[in-house]
């Protein structure tokens, strides 16, 4: 088969986000815009060429194409094996979980994660490394730095591999295996959780739901709660993976699963519910009318890490994204273990779990996630939840009440400004950063100001340094205010504030926390002068 060597211009906006390339479809479409990424990949993680790549996505539209793309270009490099999901899939965490097993070189992932997709849509593609994890910033920065010279790729006009049966097939010189996406990752979760507790516990009639959200986490639900743990049949919803979410958004929250929420309300409503994003890395946990914000989720599952059996010789450590609650600072306090506080991002986790510091982490943005792949994973959360369940033999709620009885609550909120104009945006965080040096030390509305500064972070592991990343405010009273863009957006910028107050008295933990947190969000919103500065009111998306 001859392989093409095909000229190409560069793209000046191929620049890797919080969590990889993401843009429109249509971006995405235009001339060789993915190819030209896919290329810079190649030509700089040279581990890849003879190697085994890791390939597949969550199946939003433009995959299958996008496969078949990179399949022929994956040849054409010299690269020695793909593995491919089925049809083009795989979870983020099963992909992670499959570059580890079968010591892969990398992977790419295509998805946008929770943004929307269809043809009008979002389409994203990242790259991971041999540790199953995100690229780091030294990586995402190598690749960036070739797509601003790239001048010509490589691929070869040979047919497309039929994707949609399990089987190996020959592309020139490199073997592409179909394999089945959910079989890894279910054989890696049966290998960490009480399958037997959590299986009496469903049979004792103990009520669940889970909303794929027309998402990739469907056939992995629908194997792993219905048949392999004797969920009854319809437990998991909106199963089938489609190209366009159902026209949703894919993202587990109390706004976009409203379905779900519903589900847990009145008499007969669920004891348990559940909810993935788009690629299957996000999760949010309900009981019966009940929600637990994900700040918590990570600290009650420290705090419980004994009751899973991977985890029953305890964990040594545990870490979060510095917008995330403190809520788990508590815990590892407790416990006597390290806690980190990292950025923004899992790619920040990946050196402290190799190096085995960390065996929990988590972010508020729907994340959590343990030492068993490096991409945060939303059935894991839930799995881990329902092992907790069974073996305390507790509701969620009781569980959370006790847990803010005996280390106090971190009342939690992040308020998204969405589609933001990018100019008004860049000068709000300006204008928060040039004001800093005159807050410390001083008292804003009545609390005294403990700490107000762009944070920078050293990894402990490399010393790599990563700085801005984002604005904090702390106060004496350990209330926070943090600031920051989103990484993850395609159109204009958006502005997430995240608000923190902590309540150690058991007999004030039971407020909304939008009222618990009234007079700090007007803090925030004064001080960035937000309304003047976005023209918003009031924010697009509160969680
Ligand atoms: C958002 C979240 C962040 C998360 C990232 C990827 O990033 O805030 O915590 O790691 O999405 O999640 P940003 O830069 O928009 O705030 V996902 O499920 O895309 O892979
Ligand atoms: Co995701």
């Amino acid at each position: 088969m001859p392989f093409i060597t095909y000229s190409t211009h560069p793209f000046k906006d191929q620049k890797p986000g919080t969590s990889g390339l993401r843009k429109r479809v249509e971006v995405f479409r235009q001339g060789h815009y993915l190819h030209n990424f896919v290329q810079a990949v190649f030509d700089t993680q040279t581990e890849l060429i003879g190697g085994t790549l890791v390939l597949g996505g969550d199946g939003r539209f433009f995959n299958r194409e996008a496969i078949q793309i990179i399949l022929k270009m994956a040849a054409a490099n010299g690269l020695a094996r793909v593995l491919v999901g089925q049809n083009g899939l795989l979870s983020t965490p099963a992909a992670s979980c499959v570059i580890r097993k079968y010591a892969a070189a990398g992977g790419l992932i295509l998805s946008a994660s929770h943004n929307p997709g269809g043809p009008d849509g979002d389409f994203g593609i990242k790259f991971n490394m041999a540790n199953g994890g995100p690229a780091n910033e030294q990586l995402t920065d190598a690749i960036f730095a070739r797509t601003l010279e790239i001048a010509d790729f490589r691929s070869t006009e040979g047919d497309d591999i039929p994707l949609d049966t399990v089987g190996s097939y020959q592309l020139g010189d490199m073997s592409v295996e179909v394999i089945d996406p959910v079989s890894d990752y279910a054989e890696l979760m049966a290998g960490i959780f009480d399958f037997e507790a959590i299986r009496g516990l469903l049979a004792g009639g103990f009520r669940i739901r889970f909303d794929a959200m027309h998402a990739i986490t469907g056939p992995y639900a629908q194997r792993i709660l219905e048949q392999q743990l004797g969920a009854p049949a319809g437990t998991v919803i909106n199963a089938e993976p489609k190209e366009d979410f159902g026209g949703h958004h894919p993202d587990p929250n109390l706004v976009h699963a409203a379905e779900l929420v519903a589900m847990t309300k009145g008499p007969e409503g669920a004891d348990f519910a559940a909810a993935s994003d788009g690629d299957g890395d996000r999760n949010m946990i309900l009981g019966h009318d009940f929600f637990v914000t994900p700040s918590d989720s990570l600290a009650v599952l420290a705090a419980n890490a004994r009751l899973i059996p991977a985890h029953a010789a305890g964990i040594p450590g545990v870490a979060r994204s510095m917008p995330t609650s403190q809520a788990v600072d508590h815990v590892a306090r407790d416990l006597g273990i390290e806690c980190f506080e990292t950025p923004t991002g899992w790619k920040f986790f990946g050196n402290l779990l190799d190096a085995g510091r960390i065996a929990f982490c988590g972010e508020e943005s729907f994340g959590t996630g343990s030492d068993h792949v490096r991409e945060k994973d939303g059935l894991w959360a839930v799995l881990a939840w329902l092992n907790v369940i069974a073996r305390r033999g507790q509701s969620v709620a009781d569980i959370v009440t006790g847990h803010w009885q005996r280390y106090g609550r971190n009342y939690y909120s992040r308020h998204d400004y969405e589609g933001i104009n990018s100019k008004a945006a860049g000068e709000l965080m300006k204008t928060l950063r040039d004001r800093l040096p005159q807050l410390q030390g001083g008292s804003l509305d009545g609390r005294d100001v403990a700490y107000a500064d762009d944070f920078s972070y050293t990894d402990p592991i490399d010393g790599s340094v990563s700085e801005r990343q984002g604005i904090r405010i702390g106060f004496a009273d350990g209330s926070r205010i943090v600031f920051r863009l989103s990484g993850t957006g395609t159109v204009g910028a958006t502005l997430r504030v995240y608000l923190e107050s902590f309540q150690p008295d058991p007999a004030q933990q039971q407020l909304d926390p939008q009222v618990a947190l009234a007079s700090l969000i007007e803090t925030a919103n004064r001080l960035a002068e937000i309304e003047s500065r976005t023209g918003r009111a009031a924010p697009d998306v509160i969680t």
